[in-house]
């Protein structure tokens, strides 16, 4: 809803990544001055509609519109971005269907490279609902000792510079500098910021940051395209969950 530059390239990749694996999408593209009750309308319509398995609401909404209450809307068994509040509550009891999609991305992005969390000094910067609470507890299900570091952390460098893993997800253009780092460790970007017409960083400063760490993603081409695989996942999940593929 309405006309974030940034949610039309990320939701153009979500359709595009659709059609390339065959799962059939809808998108609505509502104007800004749209009411939220026609948002929830919508969002009721498609949480009874048997050929839709699952429904997201890009974000960020116009202020207008509650959050929220959207999110809330949403068939938890429909919510293939994990956000509503069931889907919240079965993440921390470790009993899940759906994954939110980033701190889902990060994990197998670290499953893939062979590392093991177990017991590993695990630090995230950045406690959003979206990100860093979700990212430190799928740490925290891997064994991983977990900090969340945020804006009122005292010495933050101090902690950071302890982490085997760290994942950074502030949304501060090149905030974690090489100093900040143990050497070896393994350092996952969940930055995406647009410091200019067509230029992305991460929170990470890349440069500095990979002559000290082991293992490092880059942005763009890390986590963001993990983000939109594991949606993928998600989707299919809930087509079996929902049994919508048109079998009895
Ligand atoms: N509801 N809102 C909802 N679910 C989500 O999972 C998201 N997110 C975040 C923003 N709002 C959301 C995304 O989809 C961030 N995000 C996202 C998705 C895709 C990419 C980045 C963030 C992505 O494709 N990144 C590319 C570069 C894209 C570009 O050129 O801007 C990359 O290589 O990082």
């Amino acid at each position: 809803m309405g006309d974030d530059p940034a949610s039309r390239v990320y939701v153009n990749n979500k359709k595009k990544a659709c059609a390339d694996l065959g799962i059939y999408s809808e998108e609505y593209a509502l104007p800004a001055e749209t009411t939220e009750e026609e948002l929830l309308d919508l969002i009721k319509t498609l949480n009874k509609k048997n050929d839709i398995s699952g429904v997201l609401v890009q974000l960020p909404l116009p202020k207008h519109i509650n959050e929220k209450t959207v999110l809330d809307t949403i068939d938890p068994k429909k919510d293939v971005d994990a956000f509503h509040p069931v889907n919240v509550g079965k993440i921390m009891v470790g009993d899940f269907d759906f994954v939110p999609c980033t701190p889902a991305g990060v994990m197998e992005l670290i499953k893939e490279s062979g590392i093991d969390v177990a017991g590993k000094d695990c630090v995230v910067v950045g406690r959003s609902n979206i990100v860093g609470k979700p990212q430190a507890m799928l740490l925290l299900h891997k064994n991983g000792t977990v900090t969340i570091c945020h804006s009122k952390t005292a010495d933050l460098a101090e902690k950071t510079r302890k982490a085997d893993i760290l994942v950074a997800a502030v949304g501060i253009p090149n905030f974690i500098k090489g100093d900040m780092i143990k050497p070896g460790a393994v350092v996952i970007d969940v930055g995406i910021n647009r410091v200019a017409e067509k230029k992305l960083v991460g929170d990470v400063d890349f440069e500095e940051a990979e002559k000290v760490a082991g293992a490092i993603t880059p942005v763009p081409g890390g986590v963001g395209p993990m983000t939109i695989a594991m949606l993928m996942r998600n989707t299919l999940k809930a087509a079996e969950l929902n049994n919508t593929k048109g079998e009895k």
